[in-house]
């Protein structure tokens, strides 16, 4: 046996190894590539045992189990791969509902944390007798259908495959628990969760499997896919302090006026002020100062006053003692602050002990960051995804928007990186086809029966959420397809912890009165017999961590925050 202790000693342990090898510290590999919008992770509790109502001792949290999915739903003669996943029955009474999520785009053994009560996953299980799942998504962490991430392997990484895993899961699986082989859909109400991807695949496999899912919760589920997505950055710029806005504005604007201009002296000059004297390209200098912004992200209501971000606009906006004004102080003052932000620790945080180049530029095809293929690579994983399904390219604004972010970043500089992640799959940038995504899973336009959206306006991904500002749809709130908007940030409201900001509770406790009225009204339809395989395996596979051959570039690929401990 060993005590809760040393399980959370094991845990930080493996965590700050996989940081040891980590190209740079936040785990990406480049710092000019967006952090992807995967969902917190959450602590499990320490301490107790796992027990179940009557107090029959469980098994732990993070018993890991695996399940015989089939590579290639269009070809099921292809065979299996082992996919992960996590399972609990603490609150299950027969009867309950069987509450499955993926984390998504991620190595899914942080995510445990989401079979338990410190979520919005366990609140609904406590509330209605449920048992959780937590199961990983296909091509991450060690549920893979291929040896490798190459191209050719990855043909069979589509959100339509993921789909249909969701579906062979929940009629095959014979679960963990007491009636396990008997509560596949049909036999027992299924909930599906998800968050941000995983939360649009919540809205998407609801619309391509009517009458699976008896029920839907989709956290800040990035449901239109867009191309452009420089609207990422909308409600940052709405939300963080005017004149730290205005200072951003200001100096961005000047530094592509100077870029794009031919004196050597001045464009010099501008890269040295962020220690950034040896990066080659000036997108890549320009675009690395998205990293500031791309910060936001990793907020959360529970965050408290002292954040990288809020370190940010003090050190631009606070001289002496005393606040810039909301207009902000000016590029004069603004620019060397800024500059000296990241000369006095941040891009030592950003970059670790690589040298600006190998960390910010974003050209050279050669780095192991473009060409390693070893599987468990989030980041690669979740590119194939961007680069031919859902784009959501993290650019600057239109001429004639407020921009917080260079202009000289536009689509075809990531689309240039698709092409040198994937040489094989594009001779030429990608056509990212969101227009077929949107068509298939209908984006904006979907209306499902008992389908729970909760969005936050502080999250940076709102505007491609139900909750968008800009949307081009009429999209109005039913008791049938709730629209809940509270005042968090990504995802906020998965987590239990969050209710102490009033706005997020009343979205939580919305939810939880949905799913109350819903599965009051769920009857059985015994059209499946019930999984027919084999009962459910324990991995007994080395669980390594996740590897570390991320390039930190400007966001796709940072770490997200996790919650803390409710
Ligand atoms: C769960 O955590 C415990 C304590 O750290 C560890 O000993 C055990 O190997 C873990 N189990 C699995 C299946 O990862
Ligand atoms: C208690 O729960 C366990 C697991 O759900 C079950 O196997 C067992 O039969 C139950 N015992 C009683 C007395 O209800
Ligand atoms: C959450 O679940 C644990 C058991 O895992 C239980 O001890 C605790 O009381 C629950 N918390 C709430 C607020 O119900
Ligand atoms: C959950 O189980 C308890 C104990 O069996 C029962 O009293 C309660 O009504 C159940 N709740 C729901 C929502 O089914
Ligand atoms: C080029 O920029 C430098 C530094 O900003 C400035 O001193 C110089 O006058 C500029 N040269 C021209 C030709 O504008
Ligand atoms: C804020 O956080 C930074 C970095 O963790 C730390 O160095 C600093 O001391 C903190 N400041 C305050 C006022 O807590
Ligand atoms: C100016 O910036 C500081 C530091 O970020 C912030 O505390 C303050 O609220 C801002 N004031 C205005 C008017 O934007
Ligand atoms: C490109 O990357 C390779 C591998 O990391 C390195 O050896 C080479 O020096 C780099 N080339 C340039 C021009 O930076
Ligand atoms: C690819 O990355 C893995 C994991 O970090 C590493 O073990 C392996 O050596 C790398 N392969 C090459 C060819 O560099
Ligand atoms: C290999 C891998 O998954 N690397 C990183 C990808 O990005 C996330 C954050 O977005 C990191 O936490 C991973 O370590």
């Amino acid at each position: 046996m060993v005590s809760p202790r040393q399980w959370k000693l094991a845990v930080v342990l493996a965590s700050l190894s996989s940081l040891a090898h980590a190209a740079l510290p936040d785990g990406r590999f480049n710092g000019n590539i967006m952090p992807h919008p995967a969902i917190p992770p959450v602590e499990v509790p320490e301490g107790l045992p796992v027990v179940s109502r009557n107090g029959t001792q469980l098994p732990p949290y993070n018993q890991t189990y695996i399940f015989d999915q089939l590579i290639d739903h269009n070809n099921p003669s292809l065979g299996t791969f082992k996919q992960r996943f996590w399972h609990t029955y603490e609150f299950y009474e027969p009867g309950g509902p069987i509450i499955l999520m993926t984390p998504g785009e991620a190595n899914a053994q942080p995510y445990s944390g989401y079979l338990t009560n410190r979520t919005i996953n366990g609140l609904i299980a406590q509330q209605q007798n449920g048992s959780a799942i937590v199961l990983e998504h296909r091509f991450y962490g060690l549920s893979n259908p291929k040896p490798d991430l190459s191209a050719e392997s990855l043909k069979l990484h589509t959100i339509q495959q993921a789909i249909d895993d969701l579906e062979y899961f929940a009629k095959n699986v014979k679960l963990p628990q007491p009636d396990g082989d008997k509560v596949a859909p049909g036999q027992a109400p299924w909930i599906l969760i998800g968050g941000s991807y995983s939360g649009a695949l919540t809205s998407f496999t609801m619309v391509n499997k009517p009458n699976l899912f008896h029920a839907g919760y989709a956290s800040s589920a990035v449901v239109e896919s867009i191309l452009d997505f420089w609207r990422y950055f909308e409600p940052v710029r709405q939300n963080m302090p005017r004149n730290c806005s205005a200072d951003v504005q200001a100096v961005i604007a000047h530094i592509d006026t100077v870029f794009k201009g031919n004196n050597a002296t001045a464009i010099q000059a501008i890269k040295d002020n962020f220690g950034l004297g040896i990066v080659t390209h000036l997108d890549d200098v320009a675009g690395a100062l998205r990293n500031n912004l791309w910060d936001w992200q990793s907020l959360q209501v529970t965050s408290g006053p002292n954040t990288t971000f809020t370190r940010f606009c003090d050190s631009l906006e606070v001289k002496n003692g005393v606040s810039a004004p909301a207009s902000g102080w000016g590029v004069e003052t603004a620019l060397p602050a800024w500059g000296n932000f990241w000369k006095s620790g941040y891009l030592r945080n950003v970059c670790g002990k690589q040298n600006a180049e190998d960390c910010l530029g974003s050209y050279n095809v050669t780095q192991d960051y473009w060409t390693n293929t070893t599987v468990d690579n989030a980041n690669r994983s979740w590119f194939w995804i961007v680069c031919n399904e859902v784009g959501f390219l993290q650019e600057g604004a239109p001429t004639g928007q407020p921009s917080l972010v260079t202009r000289l970043v536009q689509p075809a500089y990531d689309l240039r990186q698709c092409q040198q992640m994937f040489p094989a799959a594009f001779p030429k940038p990608p056509n990212v086809n969101v227009a077929r995504t949107n068509a298939a899973y209908k984006g904006w336009n979907v209306k499902i029966n008992r389908l729970f959206f909760a969005n936050g306006l502080r999250d940076p991904w709102r505007e491609a959420t139900m909750s968008a500002q800009s949307i081009t749809v009429n999209v109005k709130s039913t008791s049938q397809q709730p629209i809940a908007m509270g005042d968090g940030f990504h995802c906020t409201d998965l987590s239990a912890g969050s209710a102490v900001d009033a706005t997020v509770n009343a979205v939580q406790q919305k939810a939880l009165a949905s799913m109350k009225t819903w599965l009051t009204q769920w009857k059985p339809t015994s059209t499946h017999a019930g999984p027919k395989g084999n009962s459910p395996q324990i991995d007994s596979r080395p669980s390594f961590g996740r590897n570390s051959r991320e390039k930190p570039v400007n966001a796709w690929f940072r770490p997200s925050s996790s919650f803390n401990g409710a």
